[in-house]
């Protein structure tokens, strides 16, 4: 058996610019892991609680020294000499130090930083790729290299991402589901290259926000989803064939006063009203998934429109559900989406995280392993959609370093899988 021998947080710069917790693990048999933790912007009401110092002398107050500190002073102290492979033992030693329902005292960051590194620390000395760590762990899924989770490409970036005039977040090609892996890829890149020219070509700003995707200056959401038409329509790929539209409305931050703002129609509309809207645009378009229709509280409204159109496309959680198995339960119950979008640094441990995905399984609901928007060049979330045999990844646009580690971590299980079993 190896124990943890060493455990220690520094502060490091995320994608945007700002501070984050990257946490190293050492064993007495000399394995070692790091952990980096990403950061949301538009973040759901129930999320557990990222620390930040709130200290105006240092990063605008975007500081995470607090948190460094949960670990160096606090945890560090309880997790040495610990079996790094007893996931859930660690997990509830982290719980039980921090005691709080939101994990404000010691920071989900701080948390996560270490059960995440235990992870990657568990799988390193099993001497295994962290991937199959989690497959044999989990037992959720058995990848082969033809079945891989599907690429989710946000290609045009809105809402609080991007350049402040479309009101919906994130604008998606979605390949098909039959495409493997390295071809969707091969695809992602080919269309957000070609939806480059196509900006240009109308003098549309073509800068990327957040996420790498472009964050135009058009009129309209529905302009946005016109545009990715017509790319792909002057592509080699087949809209509604190869591949697929979807959206993330992140609708809690354009919802005021119980309604919705867009710039697609004058008035603003009840959720009823953006329900219709957006059964136009799934019959039009042909969507294949939308997430975050409506703000995170209005159960109705959720409900009423996947029971409408959920047969046809994924309806999914993400703010609605920010990874925590209550909210799940809650909204299995009111039939309110079918697909959930997991995020481990909304709940703050691994173990929490992989119950959330076995309740969605045993409810047949799609599983998306998701990044945030500020993130790090860390690829510990392409082996762990791997290994619990997620049906899609989400990653960001098929640019920028911290975007890509992810896909190309994919990549690279899909050629070790090849070489284990060659044609
Ligand atoms: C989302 C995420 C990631 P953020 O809403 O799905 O794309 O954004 O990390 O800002 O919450
Ligand atoms: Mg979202």
């Amino acid at each position: 058996m190896s124990k943890i021998k060493s455990v220690y947080a520094r502060e490091i710069l995320d994608s945007r610019g700002n501070p984050t917790i990257e946490t190293t693990i050492w064993s007495d048999t000399n394995h070692g892991a790091v952990a980096s933790i990403p950061s949301g912007a538009s973040t759901g009401r129930l999320e557990a609680v990222e620390l930040r110092d709130n200290d105006p002398a240092r990063f605008d107050g975007m500081g995470v020294l607090k948190a460094c500190a949960s670990v160096n002073q606090i945890i560090s102290k309880y997790i040495i000499g610990q079996d790094p492979l007893k996931q859930n033992n660690i997990d509830q030693i982290l719980l039980n130090l921090d005691g709080t329902v939101n994990k404000s005292k010691l920071g989900a960051n701080a948390i996560l930083s270490v059960s995440q590194a235990c992870f990657e620390l568990g799988a390193a000395c099993s001497e295994m790729p962290t991937f199959e760590y989690a497959v044999q762990k989990y037992g959720l899924g058995t990848p082969s290299a033809l079945h891989l989770p599907t690429p989710i490409f946000n290609m045009i970036n809105g809402g609080k991402h991007g350049a402040g005039n479309l009101d919906f977040q994130e604008y998606h090609c979605i390949p098909s589901s039959r495409k493997k892996f390295s071809d969707a890829l091969e695809m992602g890149s080919e269309l957000y290259h070609l939806l480059k020219k196509v900006l240009t070509e109308k003098k549309a700003i073509h800068s990327v926000g957040d996420e790498g995707g472009f964050a135009p200056n058009l009129f309209s959401n529905t302009d946005a989803i016109e545009l990715l038409v017509e790319m792909i329509e002057s592509s080699k790929y087949k809209l509604n064939e190869d591949v697929y539209l979807g959206l993330d409305l992140a609708a809690s931050s354009f919802y005021k006063g119980n309604k919705y703002t867009i710039s697609d129609v004058k008035e603003s509309l009840s959720g009823q009203q953006l329900g219709d809207f957006l059964i136009d645009l799934v019959h039009k378009y042909s969507l294949l998934s939308v997430e975050d229709p409506f703000e995170q509280d209005s159960w109705d409204d959720w409900s009423n429109f996947t029971g409408s159109v959920g047969k046809q496309l994924m309806v999914v959680g993400d703010d609605l559900l920010v990874t925590n198995r209550i909210r799940l339960q809650e909204a299995i119950k009111k039939g309110a989406c079918n697909a959930v979008l997991i995020k481990p640094n909304q709940i703050g441990t691994i173990s929490e995280t992989v119950s959330v995905i076995k309740l969605a399984r045993q409810n047949e609901m799609s599983i998306i392993v998701s990044h945030r928007s500020g993130d790090t060049d860390e690829d510990f979330l392409a082996d762990f959609a791997v290994g619990i045999g997620a049906d899609f990844v989400k990653f960001g646009a098929p640019g920028r370093g911290e975007r890509v580690a992810k896909y190309n971590r994919i990549l690279f299980i899909q050629e070790y899988l090849e070489s284990l079993n060659p044609q």
